[in-house]
């Protein structure tokens, strides 16, 4: 039986080669991904950001406990390009295997940076295929939220969850780390500790100050806010959820808004806009790479080092250097 064969009828020692096939990519990852491709679809991926040591780690093992009270089956992404092991588990993350080990309903994978930023965006998208077709019925991809590559990762979720803390110094790391547009649900985790009130705050003025919806004629609070999900002019505004990760508060409900998020994209256009965008996504990582290395082959030995020798040297400029070797390759 092939590898696909095998992972499509459940086996999970297949299911661990697949993942380690397509995250060192290559010939056989390709034959992989292709066979898989057309069972995937099904997953609803979540993504869930913010700065190192909210509590990301901590909400995704109790989301993911919330989920499994439910019976949906649950695969969990760790992403940290920070981190310098490759495969295997990060740290913080062996402990949280130990506490859903032994639940087949979940499936852990830690993933770090093998060279590349971008590289890993690709790996993690296709470990996202992977257990898609394996049949997870949501997947969580865990990513700090520090930079452009998190943002890509992050375009590879339908539904994205931006971790805030309080006394994490600056309540508006959000705005700053450009993913307040890309939070679809907030979530103000340790909220047993004081200043989880001021944060919420922070975060909901801050929707305040953003351009209002066109045409918003929807509810409005108690507080003058409009109610939080799905607004009447088909738009939807990001629910900021408390949450005590540690002992599993507020994780009922923050699943309950994710799939409320998923019946609003279903019930829009915007699932098959985000779709495209993921295979947009898709379709340039895998170009970029193809092509790269495409052009690389065909560069005659030992150009690529002297060139960029010269560059080190100030002899000539990245742009300049860079036309010339598209020039000698084709
Ligand atoms: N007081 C409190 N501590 C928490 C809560 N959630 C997580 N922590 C603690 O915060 C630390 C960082 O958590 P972790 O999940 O590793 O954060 P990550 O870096 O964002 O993944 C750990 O010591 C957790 O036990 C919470 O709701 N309340
Ligand atoms: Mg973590």
């Amino acid at each position: 039986m092939s590898l696909a064969t095998d992972l499509l009828a459940g086996n999970r020692r297949s299911l661990a080669r697949a993942i380690s096939q397509v995250e060192d990519g290559g010939p056989e990852a390709r034959v992989l991904l292709a066979a898989l491709y057309g069972r995937t679809g099904r997953a609803h991926v979540v993504g869930v950001t913010g700065a190192p040591g909210t509590g990301k780690s901590t909400l995704v093992n109790a989301l993911a406990k919330a989920y499994r009270a439910e019976g949906q089956t649950i695969g969990i992404i760790a992403v940290d390009p920070t981190s310098p092991f490759s495969g295997g588990a990060l740290l913080g993350d062996r402990v949280r295997m130990r506490d859903l080990a032994g639940d087949a309903g979940i499936f852990i994978r830690s993933m770090a940076t093998r060279g590349s930023l971008g590289g890993l965006a690709r790996a993690t998208a296709d470990v996202i295929l992977v257990l898609d077709a394996a049949g997870f019925d949501r997947i969580l991809v865990e990513t700090v939220g520090v930079g452009q590559a998190e943002v890509d990762i992050a375009s590879a979720a339908h539904t994205t969850i931006v971790v805030e803390a309080p006394g994490m110094g600056d309540e508006v790391q959000a705005i700053k780390a450009g993913v307040l547009e890309i939070a679809d649900l907030f979530a103000v985790n340790k909220a047993d500790r004081e200043g989880a009130d001021h944060t919420a705050m922070a975060l909901q003025m801050m929707q305040g100050l953003a351009p209002a919806p066109t045409g918003h004629h929807g509810p409005r609070s108690a507080s003058g806010h409009p109610e939080p999900g799905a607004q009447s002019d088909g738009s939807w505004l990001p629910p900021i959820v408390k949450t005590v990760a540690t002992r599993g508060e507020g994780a009922e409900r923050l699943r309950d808004w994710i799939e409320t998020h998923r019946a609003h994209l279903q019930a829009t256009d915007q699932l098959v806009r985000r779709e495209t965008a993921r295979a947009a996504a898709a379709l340039d990582h895998v170009l970029r790479d193809a092509l790269l290395a495409a052009f690389l082959t065909r560069l005659p030995d030992g150009v690529l080092s002297q060139t960029t020798e010269a560059i080190a040297r100030r002899e000539i400029d990245p742009y300049t250097a860079a036309a010339q070797l598209l020039a000698i390759s084709t």
